[in-house]
């Protein structure tokens, strides 16, 4: 992804994602070759960091000419349920802020840009058991929809322009590093936490709820590997289905009650579960993702809870 002469910026730095793929680039481009970028000031880390609003244009481009950036990943998103609380903001924030990137990275010749799409842009009508590449989407959330305009303005600056954009469709995604933020997979990472600290948990969605999900340090080998492919093993610029396990908020209390015998789960469906139902069931087809450039993951429910619990147990206080 990165040329040696130009440096990589994350934009969303702070977030779910970028909190954990920016050490990852920085061990592989090296430190100062990676440029992290975020509105919420830097908790931790050294490392260069800029305080920005990217859907600022022109601060965006104060930090690419300041820093001579080469390729962009752009992680800022506001997720599906703050999205539906707020609807306007998350299409300013969410497309804005991409149309910012993508202009500036033609502008500025850039390499590559890297964009997280999701399963959230699929909708009700599109198949929900191993939904395919290139199938129905009607997503009725405004994250969901930010996410079909985003991958087809990523295309249209690969067709028109040449640009290379990459997208993948990330599942909801499961880290103990930085709690996600309002969105709708939630559930999967705060089971965790209140398992610890009460030994119970009361889930927003019903048991049987089964959505698609990928264990952190998979997403972030994905971003990598994917934005490491040659250009010419890409057969699309859209985004490409990416997929890992898929179980139900029930199948994840069980096991997480495996190791903390305990633990009790509750289930109170809360207006998140309409946008849950509107999302694939099972895991969905990334043969695409396999066959053009390798994708493989490594964890499933049983290696993810362990992992979850073994990391969490360090810095989650609470009766065990
Ligand atoms: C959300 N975590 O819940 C995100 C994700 C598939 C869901 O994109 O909004």
């Amino acid at each position: 992804m990165s040329s040696a002469k130009r440096k990589i910026l994350v934009t969303g730095s702070s977030g779910q994602i970028g909190s954990e793929l920016v050490p990852a680039l920085r061990e592989r481009y090296g430190t100062q070759n990676v440029v992290a970028c975020d509105i919420k000031p830097l908790q931790e880390g050294s490392g260069p960091f800029e305080l920005a609003d990217v859907t600022d244009r022109e601060a965006l481009e104060g930090i690419i000419r300041k820093h001579r950036i080469g390729s962009i990943y752009h992680l800022v998103s506001i997720l599906s349920a703050a999205g539906e609380m707020n609807p306007n903001l998350a299409w300013s924030v969410n497309i804005e802020s991409l149309r910012n990137v993508l202009d500036l990275a033609l502008q500025h010749k850039m390499e590559q840009v890297f964009w997280p799409s999701s399963i959230a842009a699929f909708g009700p009508h599109t198949p929900r058991i191993h939904t395919h590449q290139l199938t129905v989407m009607d997503p009725n959330t405004m994250y969901g929809i930010t996410k079909v305009t985003g991958e087809l303005l990523c295309n249209y600056y690969f067709v028109k322009y040449g640009l290379d954009v990459r997208c993948l469709r990330y599942p909801g995604i499961i880290s103990w590093k930085t709690p996600p933020g309002g969105g709708t997979t939630d559930y999967a990472v705060a089971i965790f936490h209140g398992a610890l600290r009460e030994g119970r948990y009361e889930c927003f969605v019903a048991a049987d709820t089964v959505i698609p999900m990928m264990y952190m340090p998979d997403a972030i080998r994905a971003a990598i590997e994917f934005t490491s492919a040659p250009r010419s093993r890409l057969h699309t610029h859209l985004g490409y289905n990416l997929a890992a396990m898929s179980f139900s908020a029930r199948e994840l209390a069980k096991e997480v009650k495996r190791h903390l015998p305990g633990f009790v789960c509750t289930y109170k469906p809360d207006a998140r579960q309409k946008i849950a139902d509107s999302w694939p069931k099972s895991i969905i087809d990334d043969r695409c993702s396999r066959k053009d450039w390798g994708w493989k993951p490594r964890f499933n429910l049983c290696r993810t809870v362990e992992d979850m619990l073994n990391h969490l147990r360090v810095v989650v206080p609470g009766p065990r």
